[in-house]
């Protein structure tokens, strides 16, 4: 008996290293949530540090720590998270309609989140970004978009009628698209764009899952923006 309660402890025994402030944290960390899965949260910031490093490869964050090593990527840690706690699932059971989910969550990160991030420094954190910067990112941003219009469903979830991990990352993604190119083009591309996903959003801001992590978010900007740094 206490081996089985041991080995039980191990195999759910994870932490969600990184920072509250991080969208590819928080896309994580509301799929956790969700999934009801036991887990703890250790505060890293990114950084190219050995002993960072040690643990994610690229110094980013989030990466999950488990029983059995350290996992990066964010997608990579939804995976696992799922094939792990099956139970609620938040994929579809049908392989196509999974296959649709992961393709808007590959879409969003490559085709949104990628590109905006390259105007972060001056949209969040005082910085600037080169005009040259701008003009690039911006066909870009409204060519990812268009396509998501395809993609999306918005039924009322972004990937059918149920909610998903596609939710998880088009909650915490779409946001930061519509607040940079607010800040930098004095335009919300995804309001122009894709007008039903500020009801849509609403519509995830309210899960109580989903106000935790935005509660924890606001609490942890402030810790981010006056952490020492190095
Ligand atoms: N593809 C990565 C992206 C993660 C990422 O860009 N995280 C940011 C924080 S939101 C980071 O660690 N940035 C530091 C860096 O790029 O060095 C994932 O999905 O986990």
């Amino acid at each position: 008996m206490i081996i089985v309660f041991l080995e039980h402890e191990l195999t759910t025994s994870i932490t969600l290293c990184g920072f509250a402030v991080s969208n590819y944290y928080n896309k994580v960390k509301l799929s956790l949530l969700e999934k009801n899965v036991p887990f703890t949260e250790a505060v890293v910031y990114p950084s190219q540090k050995e002993e960072i490093l040690a643990e994610s490869p690229m110094g980013k964050v989030p990466f999950l720590r488990t029983h059995k090593g350290v996992l990066s990527e964010s997608q990579v840690l939804t995976e696992f998270i799922e094939d792990s706690w099956p139970e609620p699932p938040l994929y579809p059971r049908d392989t196509f309609d999974r296959a649709r989910c992961r393709e808007l969550i590959e879409h969003i990160e490559l085709h949104l989140e990628l590109p905006a991030r390259r105007l972060y420094l001056e949209a969040f954190f005082g910085g600037t970004v080169s005009d040259e910067a701008k003009k690039e990112v911006a066909p870009l941003l409204e060519k990812g978009l268009r396509s998501l219009v395809r993609l999306a469903r918005f039924s009322p979830f972004i990937a059918g009628d149920a909610f998903t991990h596609a939710d998880c990352a088009a909650w915490v993604h779409l946001p930061l698209v519509s607040q940079t190119t607010r800040k930098i083009y004095e335009r919300d591309f995804v309001d122009e764009f894709l007008p039903r996903a500020k009801a849509y959003l609403k519509l995830i801001s309210e899960r109580p899952h989903a106000q935790k992590v935005n509660a924890d978010r606001k609490a942890a900007m402030e810790a981010y923006m006056s952490r020492p740094k190095k």
